[in-house]
This record gives structure tokens, sequence and C-alpha cells, in this order.
């Protein structure tokens, strides 16, 4: 009788995982999910890979159009944060699991499904295309969204909407830069994910991504330094004394994206024009707060006043925005306190 054989060693493999993929492995570990999140973070994925096609052709558009603002089939040209925000309500309208939808470029929220039998629904709240008059000049742009649960004893849908931050269930952004990026938390650290588009999949590239806790690197719109409040401009003194490095694109995708990897702390400050910051709290501020924390970051209005904490009083509310590395949001604090 022939001796038995060794069975062969496993062998380890390298997987490649998909933000879809990753997704449904989020909700096999969470005993409690139902799939509803998941289908909407797979609208949000659809969604942000049709506007990703539609910013790289952006100036593409304008030269293939006639006179005026009609485009080669004769119709009527769009902005593209109008396109951006019309795909986004199209593709989330689609999924069962959103009760109400609100958008910067919408006045008032709009109502998907508010009938009684609706269960474990969610609001999703966004900015369609942050940033986008860098569009103008190949800059970065990006799409901010934020997840809430429905609310259905609330009165009304703005009701339901207005929730502190640190309520917040899923949130991140898509950066459409060099490569277009997905960043995402759902409460258990943050994921980033790199749009390969010949497989036109968003591929994992980096898992619980943290912040560095310092660096000396400061991002703020200089130009209105002299009508920010008193202790922004000594925090200001205080960098350039220490041969701090700045660096602002001006849109916000883009920094806070930078802040994620490399440190630093961004800043929007209450200006003469802006007396609360030019920042939106619900779409813009608390899911870049949430994804700072979640990276072992902070994130701040005021000196002890986390954005999260906030109790939102209108879903267009505005909100001064200091958040990023721990250290030199504690530096910015000292000087504000
Ligand atoms: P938007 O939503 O109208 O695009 O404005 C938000 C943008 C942010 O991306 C960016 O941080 C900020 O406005 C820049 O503003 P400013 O030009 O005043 O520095
Ligand atoms: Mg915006």
């Amino acid at each position: 009788m022939p001796a038995p054989q060794p069975s062969p060693a496993a062998v380890s493999i390298e997987p490649i995982v998909t933000l879809q993929s990753h997704i449904l492995q989020q909700q096999a570990v969470s005993p409690e999910a139902t799939g509803t999140l998941s289908w909407i973070l797979s609208a949000l994925s659809i969604s942000t890979k049709v506007i990703a096609a539609k910013v790289r052709g952006a100036r593409l558009q304008d030269v293939l159009g006639t006179a005026g603002t009609d485009n080669v089939q004769g119709e009527n040209q769009q902005k593209l944060d109008v396109i951006a925000n019309e795909v986004l309500l199209r593709v989330l309208g689609g999924r069962d699991g959103v009760a109400i939808v609100a958008s910067e470029e919408n006045e008032e929220p709009v109502i998907l499904r508010d009938d009684p039998a609706a269960e474990r629904r969610y609001c999703v709240l966004f900015d369609p295309l942050d940033g986008s008059s860098n569009l103008d000049v190949c800059g970065g742009v990006g799409t901010i969204f934020s997840i809430l649960r429905h609310d259905r004893r609330a009165r009304d849908a703005q009701a339901s909407l207005l929730q502190p931050g640190a309520r917040q269930v899923a949130a991140g952004y898509v950066l459409y830069g060099s490569s277009t990026v997905f960043v995402l938390t759902v409460g258990r650290g943050v994921d980033m994910f790199v749009l390969d588009p010949a497989a036109g999949a968003f591929m994992l590239v980096e898992r619980g991504l943290r912040t560095p806790t310092t660096c000396r690197s400061y991002s703020v719109n200089e130009g209105n330094r002299r009508t920010f409040p008193e202790g922004y401009q000594r925090y200001l003194d205080w960098a350039q004394e220490q041969g701090y490095s700045s660096r602002y694109v001006g849109s916000m995708v883009a920094d806070v994206h930078r802040i994620l990897l490399k440190g630093g702390v961004f800043m929007y400050p209450p200006t003469r024009k802006a007396p609360q910051g030019k920042l939106r709290l619900m779409y813009e501020a608390n899911p870049m707060a949430m994804l700072i924390e979640q990276a072992g970051g902070k994130a701040i209005a005021a000196p002890g006043r986390r954005i999260l904490e906030i109790q939102p009083g209108d879903i267009h509310e505005r909100t001064p925005v200091v958040l990023g590395s721990a250290g030199e949001v504690d530096q910015v604090a000292a000087h504000l306190g």
C-alpha cells in the first residue's frame, strides 16, 4: 500500500477586494444588518462612477457643443453640478431603502417614500459636486455624502433629517482627482478605494486609514485672514513663526483628502462675509468630521465644540470648521480659547 501523501500546504493569496464585496463583507459581520444600507452604498458607488465619467469629459462637452449652450445633440447643456445632482437623485431614488434625500442643490428635501410599512429606511444627504468652480482649471472636485436613519416619528422630512452628525450611520466622499477615490466609513474606521476604469470597479487600496497625529501644515483661505476672529490670526502668526507650510486647494474634498493621508489642519473660520463660516453642517462638515474622527483626528466648530454634537436647526445651516490631525486641531483650539 502506498504511503499517504502529505496534504499540500495552504497557499495564502492576497485577495482583490472591490467596494461591492467590501460592503457585503461588512454586512455579513453585522448581525443587525438587513442589507438596506449596502444597497444605498452600492447606489452611491454607481452614481459616482457616472459622475466621474462626466467630470473626465468636462471641457470636451463645451468643445463639442455648438455656439451658445447647446451640445451636439441640440440639448441644452447643464452645469456639471446640476448633472451630478440629477444622477444621485435618480440612482438613489430607485433604491427602496431611501426615504428622503437632501442636496446642496435643492432648497427642500425630497421625500421618496413615506408609507407606514416602511421600516429601517434611511436619509441620504449630499453635496453632489463640491468645489465645482475648480472644474474650469482641471482641479480636484468631489461628492460628499452623509447617511442617517429615517426617523418616522418625526413630524416632517426636515425634522427627520435634523439629527446631530454623531448619529450618522455612514459617511464618505469621492474625490475626482488624478484618480477617482472613494473614502468610506460605516463607523468602524475609514477605508479607501480607487476606481479602476478598466474593471469599472472601486478597488480597496487601504483599510483602517489613520491620519497622522501631527503635521506642520495648515489649510485655510488666507485671503480672508483680516476678517477672521482674532484667535485664528494669532494661530496663523504662531504657525508661521514655527515654519508651518500652507496648502490650500479651495476644494474641501481635495484639502481634506490630503489631510487624511498626510496630516495637518483644515479650517474654514467665520469671516466678515460669512459670519458662520461658509461650509454646510449637514452634508459638508458632518461627513468630513465623522471620517476624520474615525481616522483618529479631531473636528471642532470652536474650542470644546465637536462638530458631530451640533444639533442642526436647518438642513442648509453653516458652521465654522477646524479639522484634521488631533495635535494640530488642539493647537488651533489653544489659540482660539
Ligand atoms: P461649494 O459647495 O459652493 O463648492 O463651496 C464649498 C467649497 C469648498 O470645497 C471649499 O473648501 C470652499 O468652498 C472654498 O471656499 P473659498 O473659495 O471661500 O476659500
Ligand atoms: Mg459644497
